[in-house]
Parts: structure tokens; C-alpha cells; sequence
């Protein structure tokens, strides 16, 4: 999320009567389902404006859940609270999370329980990605990844940065850059947007030959959200941004007071400091 979000509205033990479960019998018989979310959205406008559309209906959303329930039949809880959780943040226009829980009260254990769930909590989350390419036709392959991003499932783009031609850095005996930078809402987790920045530099014919080589299309995540990962395959925010003008300049272009969530910097103070030290 881009600013964290206090208010919630809630939606308790909502009765469901639907098909989902392992066991056959579940998905034809039938059986009663709790539906309980948290949805997280800003209600101060309609707190003062006493305006039902400038905020979430619950009523609609209630609805919502009971049709989407009825309508589908899922073996799991965790796939049917995935599903829900999704879907409801894909078209409530305003909602930033949502906590799902599920509850089975029948479950057929043969033992004696209250009830058996399922809760996740869900959200939309804001990405920033640095886009690159130094071979063929640059813009047009970043173009392209600009178009898939904004297509892929639980993305979209809010907004690009000028694409600028730069001088290669790192391994300099090869083609001039050109550059920029995106921002992403996305509902992806860090690993799936990496996985779908490798799909899509795939799609544009990126071979990986040479580290810091010639390439079609690099998709580099800089920021998500305020997070701080350090795995084999990802580490973000990415260890090189704070160094390099490529990523800075279009980055400030759309995101100049974004602070570095380990350095404590903004982009506009990050890439100052990098256009002076190139300077002495
Ligand atoms: N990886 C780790 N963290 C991240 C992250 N935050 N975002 C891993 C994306 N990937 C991340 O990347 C290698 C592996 O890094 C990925 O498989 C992923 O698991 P790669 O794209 O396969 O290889 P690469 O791009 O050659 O290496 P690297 O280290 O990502 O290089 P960079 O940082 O992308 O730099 N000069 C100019 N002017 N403009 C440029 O765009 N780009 C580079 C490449 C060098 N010089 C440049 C430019
Ligand atoms: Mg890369």
C-alpha cells in the first residue's frame, strides 16, 4: 500500500450456503459457510460528506460474496479465500486490503468442533521497476513491456517516466542504454512480479550471456513497497539503485521523495549526491 490505511469496514459471519470441499458429497450436498472480512479503505470523505458512493457498500460487497460463493465450487478453503479476496480487490473500487476469513461449521471431520477457517489477509501493493534496453530496437521493446506489465493478471501501470539515453555502466564496451522507470500496483507477491519481469523479458528475446551485457529488455525491481528482502533470487530494494543515474533520474522523475527504506534518502537526495560525486 501506498499510505497505510486505518479505517475498516466490516462485514461479520455472513451466511453462505455453497459447494466446496475435498469430499464429493460437499460439492453436491451442500453445506454452510461463514464469511467474515475486514476491508480496509479510506471512509474520511464519506465520513464528512455523509456520501454512500465515497465509500465501500457493504451491502454490495456482502452481496458479492454470497453470488462469487454460489457461483464457483472449490475443493480448498485457502483456494475459495484467494479467489474471494482477489476478486474483491480487482473491483471494489477504493479497497486497499481486505481480511477474509472463511469458516466451515460443518466440516466433516466426525469430530466435535465449533468451526474450522481459513483467513489471509490481501492487498494491493505499489512496485517501482526500472526498465533498460541497449539492443535493437530499444523503444519498442520497452514499450512492449510497458503494455504487458500493465496486462498482466492483478497489475497495473500508474505512471511512466521519460525514457533517457544513457551510457553503459558497469561493462562499457557495449551500446548506449535507454532507460526509464514505471510505477506498478500490483497484486503480486515480490517473487510472482519477478517471476512475470522474467516471462515478459523472455517474450522480448533477452538471452543472458553476459552479466551487465548487451540485452533486449532488463526489468529490475527497485522499490515494494517499504520492504526489505534479501533472498537468493531477489533483493529488494535492488542493492545498486542508490549508484546508478540510470535508474535515478527517470525514478525522480515519478517518484522524487520516495525514501530508500534502509538508507533513509529520497530519490531526489540519492541521486544528487551520485551526480556530485560523478562531478569531482
Ligand atoms: N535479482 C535480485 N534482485 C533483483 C531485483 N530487485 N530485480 C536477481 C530484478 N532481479 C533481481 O539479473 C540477475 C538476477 O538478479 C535475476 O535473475 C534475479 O534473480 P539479470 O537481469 O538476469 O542479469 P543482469 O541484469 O545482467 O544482472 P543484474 O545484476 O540484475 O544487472 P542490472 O543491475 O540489471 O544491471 N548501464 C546503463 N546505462 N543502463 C542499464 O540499464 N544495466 C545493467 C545491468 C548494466 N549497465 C547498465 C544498465
Ligand atoms: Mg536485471
Amino acid at each position: 500500500m501506498t499510505t497505510t490505511i486505518y479505517d475498516k469496514i466490516k462485514i461479520q459471519d455472513l451466511e453462505v450456503f455453497a459447494n466446496h470441499g475435498v469430499f464429493p458429497e460437499e460439492n453436491t450436498l451442500g453445506q454452510k459457510f461463514l464469511v467474515s472480512a475486514v476491508l480496509y479503505t479510506d471512509t474520511r470523505k464519506a465520513g464528512l460528506t455523509d456520501d454512500l458512493t465515497a465509500s465501500i457498500h457493504y451491502g454490495e460487497v456482502s452481496a458479492f460474496i454470497d453470488c462469487f460463493l454460489k457461483e464457483h465450487t472449490f475443493k480448498l478453503l485457502e483456494r475459495a479465500a484467494e479467489a474471494l479476496a482477489e476478486e474483491l480487490l480487482l473491483h471494489t473500487v477504493g479497497l486497499e486490503k481486505i481480511d477474509l476469513e472463511i469458516k466451515k461449521p460443518w466440516a466433516p471431520v466426525g469430530l466435535p468442533l465449533k468451526t474450522v477457517s481459513v483467513e489471509i489477509s490481501r492487498a494491493w501493493h505499489t512496485a517501482y521497476i526500472a526498465l533498460g534496453s541497449n539492443m535493437g530496437d530499444r523503444r519498442n521493446y520497452i514499450d512492449d513491456a510497458i503494455k504487458a506489465l500493465d496486462g498482466a493478471h492483478g497489475c497495473s501501470v500508474s505512471e511512466v517516466s521519460a525514457l533517457i539515453e544513457t551510457p553503459p555502466y558497469g561493462v562499457t564496451d557495449q551500446a548506449d542504454f535507454l532507460n526509464g522507470c514505471l510505477k506498478l500496483r500490483t497484486l503480486l507477491t515480490p517473487e510472482e512480479l519477478l517471476a512475470e519481469l522474467h516471462r515478459i523479458e523472455q517474450d522480448a528475446g533477452r538471452e543472458r550471456i553476459l552479466r551487465w551485457g548487451p540485452r533486449t529488455l532488463d526489468l529490475d525491481i527497485i522499490f515494494y513497497d517499504d520492504i526489505v528482502l534479501e533472498s537468493k533470487e531477489l533483493c529488494i530494494p535492488h542493492v545498486e539503485m542508490h549508484k546508478r543515474l540510470f535508474v535515478l533520474e527517470p525514478l525522480c522523475e515519478i517518484a522524487p521523495y520516495k525514501r530508500h527504506p534502509v538508507y533513509g534518502k529520497t530519490v531526489w537526495e540519492m541521486k544528487s549526491e551520485t551526480q556530485e560525486e560523478r562531478a569531482v
